[in-house]
């Protein structure tokens, strides 16, 4: 048998094509095949991994979900005077929406509640829990992976809509991923819309590890499941007992990640390929992202909302955050735009040629840069005032003789 053969398992009782029938196999034997073996994260939430991460919930050790329950408790009214009267409710990732019951019985008016789940058995049992609550709130469920754009298609109106968002689940995200779903969250929500984000904090290591490695060995499980579920749904061979969990803090990335390790040196079977494990290497099964309050700030208005709500909890272990959407802008337009409405402000209305409006544009970059300097030749002190910016690119135009109206008596450049 050849390596290929040997990798790929091409045999005819094991066809190497097989693994292209299932998008979800697809990925799994592309995320093996990666120097980094990885697998994808979404996976760990079967009907088993749904229960497993209920429990994790209740574990002494595993902070999260306690520090959040206290937030919610202590500034409810807060929070719900944030999302406002008449709001239609999105939770993407809503498990059993326990924390929601909550919030939307705190909430004035709500109009519906949509929780979306990609497992059908917890997105049933949310519902059920809801109704039972709520017996008078319209509920809109959605089985679907909440990362893809068209899960949010469909829903109905309302007021406004509040997407809610606990948990820290956003911090299972790389920070660019992450602002993208925000960015989806921003479309969902539309004018008007808000969200209320929870976010875990940064902390010691020693916690983090904790939390993630709880002494019940909930977590333990919860990672081995998604072995189980790969022989289960996908007729691998994955001897469970010869995987153990890790939980490994990365400083740098500021994130806690699960890995699941190999107790010896192994072959695997998936998707009719075979996968060696040396002894100690490692699957990567998921990254949980630490924030800082402002960090989260920053990557939230690169994804369209604006901060307005902060809660923490005493020991500031978590967040929630409460943000509105930020008005629509042309994407890399920003500057050239209020450098274009300075200029046409400044002439009151009156319209210069192109020359010179890109000339003030730039004199407005370099001010924001702080690299636009006064006086003759660029001799003087740093320009700070838009006026003066402005006032310096027009001169700069009529020198390069650019179509610009005279200047008005007396007006000066300050
Ligand atoms: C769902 N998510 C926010 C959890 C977390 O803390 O990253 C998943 C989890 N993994 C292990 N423990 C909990």
């Amino acid at each position: 048998m050849s390596d290929e053969e040997l990798v790929r398992g091409g045999t005819a009782s094991a066809p190497a094509v097989e693994f292209l029938e299932h998008p979800d196999l697809a990925e799994i034997v592309g995320d093996l095949s990666r120097p980094q073996k990885r697998l994808p994260t979404r996976l760990l939430y079967d009907e088993r991994g749904s229960h497993l991460f209920e429990r994790i919930c209740e574990t002494r050790d595993y902070y999260v979900t306690r520090a959040e329950l206290e937030i919610l408790s202590r500034d409810l009214d807060d929070i719900a005077g944030f999302a406002g009267a008449g709001a239609g409710v999105i939770e993407p990732g809503a498990g059993c929406g326990c924390k929601t019951r909550e919030l939307l019985s705190a909430l004035e008016d709500p109009r519906w509640y949509a929780p979306l789940d990609i497992d059908p058995s917890v997105l049933w049992r949310c519902r059920e829990a809801i109704r039972q609550a709520l017996p008078h709130l319209p509920l809109v469920p959605v089985c679907a992976d909440f990362t893809q754009p068209w899960c949010h298609a469909g829903l109905p109106v309302a007021e406004r809509r509040l997407l809610f968002f606990p948990g820290s689940t956003v911090g299972n995200f790389e920070p660019v991923q992450a602002q993208r779903l925000l960015g989806r969250f921003r479309d969902a929500a539309g004018p008007g819309g808000r969200l209320i984000l929870g976010v875990d904090l940064r902390k010691n290591a020693a916690t983090l590890r904790r939390a993630y490695d709880d002494g019940e060995g909930i977590t333990a499980s919860f990672n081995l499941n998604l072995l189980a579920r790969l022989n289960r749904e996908h007729g691998a061979d994955f001897d469970t007992a010869a995987f153990e969990h890790l939980a490994v803090y990365d400083k740098a990335l500021h994130r806690i990640e699960m890995h699941l390790r190999s107790r010896r040196d192994q072959w695997v079977r998936i998707g009719g390929c075979r996968f060696h494990f040396a002894a100690g290497e490692t699957i990567h099964t998921e990254s949980s992202h630490k924030y800082l309050p402002g960090g989260m700030v920053a990557l939230a208005a690169a994804a369209g909302w604006q901060a307005q709500k902060l809660w923490m909890d005493p020991q500031r272990r978590f967040a929630l955050m409460g943000f509105e959407a930020a008005p629509r802008k042309q994407p890399n337009t920003e500057v050239k735009e209020d450098n274009m409405a300075a200029t046409k402000k400044s002439s009151g209305g009156r319209r210069y040629g192109k020359g010179a409006a890109r000339t003030v544009a730039s004199a407005m970059r370099r001010r924001k840069r702080g690299t636009l300097k006064s006086g003759p030749g660029g001799k003087g002190g740093t320009v700070r005032s838009r006026k003066q910016a402005i006032a310096i690119g027009l001169s700069e135009a009529r020198r390069k003789g650019a179509k610009v109206p005279p200047k008005k008596a007396g007006g000066g450049s300050k």
